[in-house]
Formats: C-alpha cells, sequence, structure tokens
C-alpha cells in the first residue's frame, strides 16, 4: 500500500499521508510527497492540503532510517519543492507535528491545525538539531529568543501557543480537520492569498540582543553539560538571524550531519528506541487482559510512600494512604502537601490543580479502609519480616483480584509473595527516589506473579508517567544490584588514594548527574549502614568498601542532613567542600588494611568505577534477570542519573567495544588479584567472537 494518496476535492488537491503508526517521513514518504506534489503542479488544483491519517500529523524524520544511505529524494528537496509550488500548500495539523514533520508544515505556504495539535522540534532530545530549515524557518516566524527556547528544550507547545506565536496560521473549529482545512484553504482560495515562503522573511536586527547567542550558549553548557547539539543549535539560530537563508541552511545542514554522526546522537537514539521496547514483555501473550485500576493505597506515609501517592493523585487516581497511627499519617500528608505546596511556589503548578491533586489522597490507620482498593502499594521499612506482616494483613483485608505491590529496593518478592494466599496477585513496583520525580519504575516479577498482573502494573506505570523496565527477583533487582558494584569501586578507590572531589569530577564530566561520593552525602550515608546491620559479615562483602562509611556515621556524619559527610558543606550555599578530617580518618583506615595510598589517573576511575556496571550488568542478562541489555540501559538513564548520551552502561560497552572490556576486566583481575574482576561468561563469549550486547540482544529475538 502507497503511503501517499492523492484525490481531488472541488478545487482542492489533497495529499494524503498514510505511515503508521506516527507518519514518520520515511524515504518512501518524501518520494511520495514529492512526486505528489511535482504532479499536482498541472492539474486543475487551485491548492494542496498536505493532511495525515492515523493518530498524528507527521511526527518527525524516520529515525530508524538514520545512518543507512538515501536510496530516493532528500530531505531538503522535497520542502523545496513544496516551497516551491505554484500553488499554495496548506499542511493540516491534528496530533503531534514533530521533528522533520514541523519542518515539512513550516515549508508549507499556510498551516492550519486542531486545537488539540501540538508541534515541536525534539531533536535535541535525540543528539540532533532540526536539520530540514526548522533552525532557519522557526526564529523567522517567532523571533530568535523564542526560538533558542523552543529548540534547545525541544519542548512542544499547544496549538494555541503556536497560533499566537505565528507558528501556524489558522485554528479548525471542532473536531473535524479535513472538513475545517477544506473550508480554510477555499477561504484562502477566495481570497487569493499570496504564497507565503518563510524563507523570504527577514530577521530585524534590532529584533534581538547580539549577546544572546554567547548567553545562550554559556548557559547550554551548565544546563545540559557535555551535550553538543544545544551548542550547535544556538549556531545555527545565530546564522539564521545574520546570513541569507540559503547559507544559514547550508550551516545547518552541515551542523546536523556531524550531529548525527556523532556518539551523543547514536546514544539517544539507541535509548528513544530502548524506552519503547522496555515496555515489551517478550513472554506476555498479547492478548493478555488487564484489569481496571481506579483506586489505590499506599501503606506508609514516608517519604518514599508520599511521593508515591502523588503520581497517581496526578493522574486523576484516588490514593489512600495508610499509616500506624494518626501521627504519622498526618506527617505523611503534610509532606505531600509541601511537596506540592513546592511545585507551585515554582509556578509549575496551580493552586487548583494542587488542590484537586489533595482532594483525592485520604488517610486511614484502619487496614479495613483498604477492602476495595484495586491496587495497593506497599512503603513501608526496609524489612523482610516487617513486609510479610503487611502482606499477610492485606491477604486478608483486600478484595479478590486486588494487585499487592512491594515497593522493596531489595527483598525477596518471592518470600513477600508466600505472605499471602494469593501469590499471583503479588508483584514489586520499585519507585525511585524522589518517587514523584523519578521517571524510572523496575516491575518485580516473582515466580508466580501472573500475566495479566504483569501487564496491568506495565499500564499503570505508563498511565502514571514512569517508564517500566521488567526485572526477575535478586538482590537489589536490576538497578540497586548494579549499582552496589560501582558503590563498592567508588569506596575502594577512595582508600586507595584517589580523593573524593577526583572520584566525583570524574565521573560527573563523564556526564553523570552526579558523582557517587556526592550521591552518599545526598542520600544519607546512613541508610547503607543500616542494611549493612542486617547482614552478615559474607554479605556485607570487602570491609574496605564500607569502612570509611563506617566510621562517618559513628562520627555522626550522615551526609548533607547533617551538614557533613565525606564532604562538609556551607551552611549558606550548601556547596561540598573538602574536610582535611575525612582525608585523615581515610588515611587511617587505609593504614588498618595496609593499603599503601597512590595517585589515580581520570581514566583508571572511569574503568574501576564503570567496568564493574557492565559485568554485573552481563551476570544479570546471563541469569535471565532483565530481558534484554537495552532495558540495563533505560534503569541507569532514567532510575540513576547516567547521561543519556553516554546511552547507558551496557551501550557505553558495546561502544568501547567488548573486546576492550573482557582485556580491561582480565588486566584488574590480574592486577588485583580479586576475582570480583572475573568477566561474565557472556563478556568473554561476545568478546571472543567479537560481537556485541546489541548484536546479541537482536539474536535473542
Ligand atoms: C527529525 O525529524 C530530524 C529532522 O529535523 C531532519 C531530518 C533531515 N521514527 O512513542 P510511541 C515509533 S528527528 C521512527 O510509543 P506515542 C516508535 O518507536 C525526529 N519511529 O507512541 C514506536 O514503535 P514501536 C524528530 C518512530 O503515541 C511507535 O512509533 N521527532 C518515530 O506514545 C509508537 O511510538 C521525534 O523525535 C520516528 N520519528 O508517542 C518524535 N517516532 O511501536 C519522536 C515514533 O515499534 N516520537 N516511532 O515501539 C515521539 O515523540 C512519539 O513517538 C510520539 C507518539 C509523540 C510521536
Amino acid at each position: 500500500m502507497s503511503v501517499v494518496s492523492y484525490e481531488m476535492q472541488g478545487d482542492i488537491g489533497i495529499i494524503w499521508i498514510d505511515n503508521p503508526p506516527v507518519n514518520a517521513l520515511s524515504q518512501a514518504l518524501r518520494d511520495g510527497i514529492y512526486d505528489a506534489v511535482t504532479a499536482a503542479q498541472d492539474d486543475h488544483s487551485k491548492a494542496l492540503l498536505l493532511i495525515c491519517r492515523g493518530r498524528t500529523f507527521i511526527a518527525g524524520a524516520d529515525i530508524s532510517e538514520f545512518g543507512k544511505p538515501l536510496t530516493g529524494r532528500d530531505f531538503n528537496q522535497v520542502l523545496e519543492c513544496i516551497e516551491h509550488s505554484a500553488k499554495p500548500i496548506i499542511a493540516a495539523i491534528h496530533g503531534t507535528a514533530l521533528g522533520g514533520g514541523l519542518e515539512t508544515a513550516l515549508a508549507c505556504h499556510y498551516r492550519c491545525a486542531l486545537p488539540s495539535a501540538m508541534v515541536g522540534l525534539p531533536e535535541v532530545h535525540l543528539g540532533l538539531l532540526p536539520g530540514a530549515g526548522g533552525t532557519q524557518r522557526v526564529p523567522r516566524l517567532i523571533g530568535v529568543e523564542a526560538a533558542i527556547k523552543m529548540i534547545t528544550s525541544g519542548a512542544p507547545i499547544k496549538a494555541a501557543a503556536a497560533l499566537e506565536a505565528k507558528l501556524i496560521d489558522h485554528m479548525v473549529d471542532g473536531d473535524d480537520l479535513l472538513a475545517g482545512a477544506l473550508a480554510y484553504a477555499e477561504q484562502l482560495i477566495a481570497n487569493a492569498a499570496p504564497l507565503l515562503r518563510v524563507r523570504d522573511i527577514t530577521i530585524d536586527s534590532a529584533s534581538f540582543d547580539a549577546a544572546i547567542f554567547d548567553l545562550s550558549r554559556k548557559q547550554l553548557s551548565r544546563q545540559a553539560r557535555g551535550q553538543v547539539a544545544p551548542q550547535r543549535i544556538v549556531d545555527c539560530i545565530e546564522a539564521a538571524a545574520t546570513m541569507p537563508f540559503d547559507q544559514g541552511l547550508a550551516i545547518e545542514q552541515g551542523h546536523f550531519l556531524d550531529c548525527m554522526a556523532s556518539s551523543q546522537s547514536a546514544a539517544m537514539r539507541h535509548i528513544f528506541f530502548a524506552q519503547r521496547e522496555a515496555s515489551k514483555i517478550k513472554d506476555l501473550p498479547k492478548e493478555t487482559s488487564k484489569r481496571h485500576i481506579q483506586s489505590v493505597a499506599i501503606i506508609g506515609g514516608g517519604t518514599m510512600g508520599g511521593g508515591i501517592a502523588m503520581n497517581f493523585a496526578n493522574a486523576g487516581i484516588p490514593v489512600t494512604m495508610l499509616e500506624i497511627n494518626d501521627q504519622a499519617l498526618q506527617r505523611g500528608l503534610a509532606i505531600v502537601d509541601k511537596n506540592y505546596t513546592a511545585t507551585v511556589k515554582k509556578g509549575k503548578l496551580s493552586e487548583a490543580k494542587k488542590q484537586c491533586c489533595m482532594d483525592l489522597i485520604t488517610g486511614t490507620t484502619n487496614y479495613q479502609d483498604l477492602a476495595n482498593v484495586d491496587l495497593v502499594i506497599e512503603a513501608v521499612f526496609e524489612n523482610l519480616d516487617i513486609k510479610k506482616q503487611v502482606f499477610a494483613k492485606l491477604d486478608e483485608v483486600c478484595k479478590p483480584g486486588a494487585i499487592l505491590a512491594t515497593n522493596t529496593s531489595y527483598q525477596d518478592v518471592n518470600a513477600i509473595a508466600a505472605a499471602t494466599q494469593r501469590p499471583e496477585d503479588v508483584i514489586g513496583l520499585h519507585f525511585f527516589s524522589p518517587a514523584n520525580i523519578m521517571k524510572l519504575l523496575e516491575i518485580v516479577r516473582a515466580d508466580k506473579t501472573s500475566d495479566e498482573v504483569i501487564a496491568t502494573s506495565m499500564a499503570v506505570a505508563k498511565a502514571i508517567g514512569k517508564v517500566p523496565v521488567l526485572s526477575g527477583v535478586c538482590f537489589g533487582f536490576i538497578g540497586n544490584r548494579m549499582f552496589s558494584q560501582y558503590g563498592r569501586e567508588a569506596q575502594l578507590c577512595l582508600i586507595e588514594g584517589a580523593s573524593a572531589e577526583q572520584i566525583d569530577r570524574v565521573m560527573e564530566n563523564f556526564g553523570m548527574a552526579m558523582g557517587p561520593i556526592a550521591v552518599s552525602d545526598l542520600a544519607g550515608i546512613d541508610i547503607g549502614y543500616k542494611v549493612r546491620e542486617a547482614m552478615s559479615d559474607e554479605e556485607k562483602g570487602d570491609p574496605r568498601s564500607y569502612c570509611i562509611a563506617d566510621v562517618l556515621v559513628e562520627q555522626g556524619r550522615l551526609g548533607q542532613k547533617t551538614g557533613a559527610g565525606f564532604y562538609k558543606y556551607d551552611p549558606q550555599t550548601r556547596a561540598r567542600l573538602n574536610d582535611p578530617e575525612v582525608t585523615a580518618l581515610i588515611e587511617a583506615q587505609a593504614t588498618k588494611y595496609n593499603i599503601t595510598r597512590r595517585a589515580f589517573s581520570d581514566e583508571e576511575i572511569i574503568d574501576r568505577l564503570l567496568l564493574p556496571l557492565v559485568n554485573e550488568g552481563a551476570k544479570i542478562l546471563q541469569e535471565g534477570i532483565a530481558q534484554r541489555p537495552s532495558d540495563i540501559d533505560v534503569v541507569y538513564v532514567f532510575g540513576y542519573g547516567f547521561p543519556v548520551y553516554q546511552g547507558g552502561p551496557m551501550h557505553y560497552a558495546d561502544h568501547i567495544g567488548l573486546e576492550t572490556v573482557y582485556k580491561k576486566l582480565c588486566a584488574l583481575q590480574q592486577q588485583s588479584g580479586d576475582d570480583f574482576w572475573q568477566p561474565a561468561e557472556l563478556i568473554k563469549n561476545l568478546a571472543e567472537n567479537g560481537s556485541s550486547f546489541a548484536h546479541w540482544a537482536h539474536n535473542q529475538n
């Protein structure tokens, strides 16, 4: 079936685009539009309408074709053909006109849209810039400053705002796009409307401050640390403002091609597809039914419970928060109120919306009040016995068919499920702190969890705006199991001679949102301490990897919350500062464990911290805990601040090559004499065959 078709209605030629699911501008679509516009020049139509079937207008270039050779028209040839049409072409927009989709619309002479439509240039989220004139046409319509904001943020805007900004010319009344667009086209014909070409608009140099470009580049180097595309976007907009259209377009082309060939964009495109892949459960039949989740209960009103409750309230789902007594309950509800108030103060939420959300959250101290809820999420203290008691109680009071979920970070979900008579309804829903903000949701499938409960949980995650990833049961699941290896190595580097400042700087330069030592201080060093208290010596692992943290906790240095941890914190600015007392403490521990401290290179720190992530990730794959390597990448990007432009640990390993990873692991094992570094079988096999995680995953499908 052709992706482009053409029909006449009266004076108007309609170019129909039909390329499901999102009408991405594939090669076939580009060729089809070019041919249709060219052929229409010779028929009796007086105007042409570009309109899409399905759920959306063109949502952008077909990302899956990037890097493949052109076999037909390129983007700019098609847009030039539209722009130079002798008859007015009108884009009729519904759904989302994104990236190359909006750029196509901007090459048309007029644009109309449904009120529900959105337009945007999200290329920056793929490590790219708009490469089909977006950086040149948008500032000509909305001004330089607004264009920088729109294109570097990648955020879509609603049709009403687009109309006001002159990105679209006409809003269609009602929801019949075709009828509305035809009427608009008739009106343009009747008025002998001119062929308006955005390229002909000149940007008045008085309309912007010439300093804006340097200022924006500086701001973006902080906001989008390490990323190339935002910088190049500003360069392109500067060209739009200071050069003729074709010269600016050529600059845009050059930067677009450089970005497309960059490892940053490859990593970000990998994450785009990985995120979508993660929601697919390999062994779940497509027809698996889902339960309706119309009410939720949260057990525990701590920071985590409160954050989880907010997710549901934000999505319009009523939540009952259960606490052990009224005092704890009021404290929990107050935390939620405080969080919402902070969001209102930042201008990100209206007072009215806050009130709607708060009205959806009610409290109770009585388990009987949970009798009719569809989903319960337990978020009590990390103690297996307490959790088992909670689940036994839930089993007594909850209606048949309710989903019973635990937000545990480490505990055995099978053991928790066994505390009930309905293990098929029990699942892990592991939120990340702060739970109302962090996108990741690990969905932990226990041995007896039913398909229906998994399918429902995936759907619930999406409904509340989370990025779900399936994990099997193991200590720490995917994310924390790997993170403990990363944390171990950060501590060992510290005792062996690297400074906290060096470790954090190196990892932050790599792109991590925050270095590992600073993360410990932020989260509270006492958290790991408490977890270790319940562990045997064997479970705790190498004492050199936690001795410093133990002493800090015993000295009351719990991290940021006590004003001091691995660092001390300026009481006014909260800036982290090196503390000679901690250096002395570390030296004393090194002496105790017979460690001769030495200097570390930055590269050594990267290897020591990232290779254990990769090695543990490979073991997780071998054991079938994660479905695919890209799921692990999604966990790290959305839950642990791993830089999206590095693509996650498994993509990073593929990027540097598994042979290199294998050799480095072997070398570390030999140097340290520690089997911790023994390469996972999977890495060994793939390295020996010159393969990659991505290739292995492809063959598993
Ligand atoms: C660009 O345009 C460059 C130009 O400036 C210049 C060129 C020279 N290509 O997200 P969903 C697939 S760069 C290929 O679940 P939703 C997606 O993988 C592009 N495939 O749906 C999924 O496949 P599957 C700029 C794409 O309703 C299916 O469609 N544009 C593309 O939640 C459904 O996707 C963007 O960055 C694509 N462009 O959200 C927009 N888009 O079912 C990217 C989607 O096999 N897209 N797919 O897993 C989006 O933001 C969302 O998909 C959208 C729909 C909002 C459109």
